[in-house]
């Protein structure tokens, strides 16, 4: 990428004190190696599109039926964030309201299900997301819940287990998705247990949806009935999500047989008047022009080098001893078991860190250890693939993971590693700073 300018002049003359802790994040992510597999780094275009004047119109509703006058030009950005995300995806309905991913969920779940009724989602434990289901959220409060885990033997998902386990709670949502999941999801073999049982099927696909974009991994389209992403992890776009869905409800007789709304009119109105207020405008306007990004022949290779960037990586790692979930991955992420290495999930952490390589400690599938102090860290490639660097570099990072983790308890190698890191970032400027 080109380096960008951080345009601030107003924030230094009016709050320096934020002005320069700005400053301070924006050197943060330009001289470290940012590996969180759920970031990235959104264009110019689309940060000047969120710190628009679009920020500050109210526009509840929806295009050409708002509650508010003075919408004609948000209700040409939000149809053009709508018509280019059907282009994108090749789906029949969207509604890119949602402020982000946990209430995109909300709304999907708040369209279909009623209080009491049963969702089956991948506990968070072996990579799913609070919102399919766990106990501590609202999705395992308000409803039943029915978690499906991955095979001890495989790290992999087990769909003959889950399609028992769907047999045997009768849920009335399935959802497929995860945080931590380095593999390929079969959406139609997910689509296919949720029919067999009479249920929605529904796909997260919040971390893979530029991999979908992009083209190299399999879409949920057509197989799937409800499907929510954000829309700012592989897919670079603002913080926010949206819903895509079919417009027909496949179940309605099962379960709305006295409703009059399809399921795309239930999805919106779920959003909004159901869980959310005004929408944020900035935020859509961001979202258009991500997705008109997206819609480039140029994303397709981000797509594709996203992913090669994540195999050498992986195999390096595995050439150095790294014990990988499911023995690599096929996506932008993978999820690594440190305990042959003898350093808890928190230990690496804070070493990497030091090194100026972030990453997040996390669960591996049947963790024994607290989710404060986990066996394993995640880390993927998103971000440093829209910076630039390619498989020869990711191939470098590696190594450097290795050294760091070899050397964790070192302050001075620790320090001759955070060089090193500089020096890569150098040759791959973010901003003009
Ligand atoms: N926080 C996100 C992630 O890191 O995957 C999930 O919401």
């Amino acid at each position: 990428m080109e380096k960008e300018n951080l345009i601030r002049n107003a924030l230094q003359n009016s709050d320096s004190e934020i002005d320069k802790l700005v400053q301070a994040e924006a050197e943060r992510q330009q001289y470290g190696l940012e590996l969180i597999p759920s970031e990235n780094f959104s264009s110019q275009a689309v940060r000047e599109a969120m710190a628009s004047p679009m920020n500050d119109k109210y526009a509840e509703g929806y295009p050409r039926k708002r509650y508010y006058g003075g919408n004609q030009v948000i209700d040409t950005v939000e149809e053009l964030a709508i018509e280019r995300a059907k282009q994108l995806f090749k789906c029949e309905h969207v509604n890119v309201q949602p402020y982000s991913g946990s209430p995109a969920n909300a709304a999907a779940y708040f369209a279909v299900l009623n209080p009491g009724d049963t969702i089956m989602g991948m506990a968070l434990a072996h990579g799913g997301h609070l919102t399919h289901g766990h106990k501590v959220n609202f999705s395992g409060k308000l409803y039943k819940t029915a978690q499906y885990g991955l095979s001890k033997e495989t790290g992999k998902i087990d769909y003959d287990e889950i399609e028992k386990m769907a047999k045997e709670h009768q849920p009335k949502i399935i959802v497929s998705g995860a945080t931590a999941y380095p593999r390929e999801f079969d959406f139609k073999r997910f689509s296919e247990i949720a029919e067999s049982v009479g249920a929605y099927s529904m796909a997260d696909v919040a971390h893979i949806a530029g991999l979908i974009a992009g083209g190299v991994h399999q879409s949920p389209f057509p197989h799937t009935d409800i499907v929510t992403t954000t829309t700012h992890k592989t897919l670079r776009g603002p913080r926010g999500a949206m819903i895509m869905c079919r417009e027909e409800d496949k179940l309605k007789e099962k379960y709305h047989a006295k409703s009059k709304w399809n399921l795309a009119q239930r999805i919106d109105r779920a959003v909004f008047p159901g869980l959310q207020g005004g929408p944020h405008e900035h935020q859509i306007a961001a979202k258009a022009v991500a997705f008109g990004e997206a819609l480039k022949p140029e994303f397709k290779d981000y797509a594709a080098q996203i992913v090669k960037n994540a195999k050498v990586m992986s195999e390096i790692l595995i050439e150095k001893g790294f014990d990988l979930v499911t023995g690599g991955t096929d996506n932008h992420l993978m999820l690594i078991d440190l305990t042959n290495k003898n350093i808890t999930g928190q230990e690496a952490e804070t070493a990497l860190d030091k090194a100026g390589i972030t990453v997040n400690k996390n669960a591996v599938p049947y963790d024994t250890r607290s989710p404060f102090d986990p066996s394993g860290i995640r880390l993927g490639t998103p971000a440093i693939t829209t910076r630039g660097l390619k498989e020869s570099e990711c191939k470098y990072v590696a190594e450097l993971i290795d050294k760091t983790i070899n050397n964790h308890n070192n302050e001075e190698k620790l320090t001759e590693i955070r060089q090193e890191v500089k020096e890569l970032c150098s040759k791959f400027l973010l901003y003009e700073l």
